[in-house]
């Protein structure tokens, strides 16, 4: 960041020893740089002689820094879409654009805390390229502004869900023992599935004091403010603080402590609470068991190893891609059928999910699973098996007696899924009696179903699933979706499935669970078509087109081509079942009647998480009772209904695109 003198108005000078002479030689209170009698070495490069993430260390290292207030002007465009704010990160990089939008993130937090500074918060990133820059950027906001404790991961990378942790667990003193977060909120650095590196996407969320991602109202306001804010407060002279520095160091930055925290901890402590790590480990040793975990290096890989390999014991071949890259490795961390093609093809299956014919599924491994940047989603497959998360979710609210977290509460109090995700939830919710909530797309809106009770002296709703068809699979144990809690979900459900298999003996495999629940509540076939980077014009005009057309239309006299029918639209919208609040405008849906008389249904809705362009999501669902038919690869069997509705919506003819960029 460039500042010019004359931009510059100092408002305090906090007396404070030269920055130079402060970095050059940390102090370290002799008295807390001693470790069970060993001395731990501090220094500027930042590693300790003995710098396991358990070890809890204590130092201060004292820093340097003047609170200054910087003019600015309103940037545009600064509205967060479905899960925060993401751009090109060159457009990150320009003046004044983290401190224009972290500001009035500020600002937002205050009035929503009555007024009073925020005392802790949490950064952390999913070690995307400009990751560790920024993290230093919003310290130094941070610590102008006047939050007193700043807590930042070891290396600043974290999961989104452990983050969410740390807000919900990690007490002042560190240690998380009585379960009482303190943090009032965290800035999680992610455009999440979105591609990272120079030219690609970077990305800031904001999460509030139960770990939860801030909801509309907190993003609109913060959006108002950036359309009118005219200086922030940031530090001069703010000496870089060294993320590699060891667990437990204490900057002090103004008034301000910024601590090295463990990015593991509390995140541990609270799948430990989940799931039974011993069972798990016993399953990860049975013959037959192999998983393989692509981190798609993104956040989640250092989680994955952490809990895997150092936790349950499985071997580091179980692990692809889990060193977090700033670019992704040139990936697009996105786990689905297209992008996540290596896992994909390792676990044969072909890039629409049907089995490869060739390999032996023998060879394969029993667990696939793929993570996005930001460690929150989650790909799950078996081996030559590929389960959609809709099904995934439906699997895991079927199968809550497998889980410990769910089992020892007495089973699941409410389930939810956003609308677009298939209904392959609410058969069985309906059948096991449990209240399913439909909300709009975006883990936003799960927050006030959780929290009922915690938040607003509701229905306790918990124990609690909910999920995405985006591959977002989580519970109640944070507030966020969490990639590697649906894996440990999976593996605690083959492993029950399989307690009475023999030592030696073929496993019972995803593909026999699933089936066998498909032929109990039916089978919901499903895909998404995805339209990339199409003109903003074109997407508004077909959204514009179906909702005249069809939702306001007379939709009983459309004929189509086919022997679907199509027989209403509407447009979907929400009210907040806790809080009453309303969202309108979540997707346009066309429900049509099949041949059969079985329902099926095509969505459509603009995404909310693009840096530049249109994507049109175009979401298929057909329901098929009859088993004989369950066999058959999604994309055929729903090929008809794709066709019926791409005509209907005149796709090809608004937008030029005769193909979508991604099915998954
Ligand atoms: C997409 C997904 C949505 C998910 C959101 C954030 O949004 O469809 O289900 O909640 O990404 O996930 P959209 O508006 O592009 O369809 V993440 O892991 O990118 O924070
Ligand atoms: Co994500």
């Amino acid at each position: 960041m460039k500042l010019t003198t004359a931009a510059l108005a100092i408002v305090a000078a906090l007396s404070l020893p030269s920055p130079t002479a402060a970095f050059a030689q940390p102090s370290i209170p002799s008295s807390k740089a001693f470790i069970n009698n060993k001395h731990v070495a501090l220094s500027r490069g930042g590693s300790s002689t003995s710098s396991t993430s358990s070890i809890a260390l204590q130092s201060t290292a004292t820093t340097s820094g003047e609170v200054i207030v910087v003019s600015t002007t309103p940037i545009p465009e600064m509205r967060p879409g479905t899960s925060g704010l993401r751009k090109k990160v060159e457009v990150w990089q320009g003046e004044h654009y983290v401190e224009n939008f972290i500001q009035c993130l500020i600002d937002t937090a205050v009035e929503k805390n009555g007024g009073k500074m925020l005392d802790t918060i949490i950064v952390a990133g999913d070690g995307r390229y400009h990751n560790s820059e920024a993290i230093q950027t919003i310290t130094q906001l941070l610590a102008a502004n006047g939050v007193n404790n700043i807590w930042i991961p070891r290396n600043g990378i974290m999961s989104t869900p452990a983050v969410s942790a740390v807000i919900r667990r990690r007490t002042a003193s560190g240690d998380g023992s009585d379960g009482q977060g303190v943090a009032q909120g965290g800035i999680v650095l992610t455009a999440s599935h979105n591609p990272g590196g120079p030219g690609e996407d970077f990305g800031i969320k904001y999460n509030e004091g139960l770990g939860q991602p801030a909801g509309e109202d907190f993003t609109e306001a913060l959006y108002e403010k950036t359309l009118s804010i005219s200086s922030y407060k940031t530090v001069s002279n703010s000496p870089v603080v060294d993320l590699s520095a060891p667990i437990g160091t204490v900057y002090k930055i103004g008034s301000s402590s910024v601590t090295i925290i463990d990015p593991f901890q509390n995140y541990l402590d609270t799948l430990k609470e989940c799931f039974d790590f011993n069972q798990l480990k016993e399953f990860g040793k049975k013959e037959g068991f192999k998983m393989l975990f692509d981190g798609m290096h993104g956040a989640g890989g250092i989680f994955a190893k952490r809990v895997l390999i150092d936790e349950l014991g499985l071997p580091e071949s179980s692990l692809m891609r889990c060193n977090p890259l700033p670019d992704f490795g040139k990936c697009h961390p996105d786990p689905n059928l297209t992008y996540a093609s290596e896992l994909v093809e390792k676990m044969g299956l072909l890039p629409d999910g049907s089995a490869t014919t060739s390999v032996d599924v023998a060879s394969l491994p029993t667990l696939g699973a793929a993570n996005d940047g930001d460690g929150d989603r989650n790909l799950v497959a078996g081996a030559g098996f590929f389960v959609t998360p809709s099904d995934s979710m439906a699997l895991i609210c079927d199968n809550w007696a497998s889980i410990p977290q769910f089992a020892s509460r007495g089973g699941l109090k409410g389930v939810a899924r956003s609308m677009p995700s298939s209904a392959a939830l609410d058969v069985v919710a309906s059948a096991r009696n449990i209240p399913c909530f439909i909300t709009p797309t975006g883990w936003k809106f799960f927050g006030n179903l959780m929290s009922s009770k915690e938040m607003f002296d509701g229905k306790d709703y918990t124990p609690f699933l909910c999920g995405e068809e985006s591959f977002g699979t989580g519970s109640d144990h944070v507030r966020e979706k969490d990639g590697l809690w649906a894996v440990l979900a999976w593996m605690s459900i083959l492993a029950k499935a399989n307690e009475s298999v023999e030592n030696g003996a073929t496993l019972v495999g995803v593909k026999e669970i699933v089936e066998k629940h498909w032929a109990t509540y039916g089978r919901h076939f499903y895909c998404r078509y995805d339209y990339e980077g199409v003109d903003s014009n074109d997407a508004n005009k077909v959204m514009e087109f179906i909702r005249e057309n069809y939702v306001n239309g007379d939709t009983a006299s459309i004929k189509t081509e086919s022997d679907i029918k199509l027989a209403d639209a509407i447009e979907f919208s929400y009210t907040d079942p806790v809080d009453g609040s309303k969202t309108s405008k979540q997707g346009l849906i066309l429900n049509f009647s099949l041949p059969s008389g079985d329902p099926a249904r095509v969505v459509f809705r603009l995404s909310g998480t693009g840096s530049s362009g249109a994507t049109i999501r175009m979401y298929l669902e057909q329901y098929e009772k009859d088993a004989s038919k369950h066999g058959m690869s999604a994309p055929v069997a729903l090929k008809e209904l794709a066709e019926e509705a791409l005509r209907l919506v005149k796709m090809e003819e608004t937008t030029g695109r005769d193909s979508p960029t991604v099915i998954t």
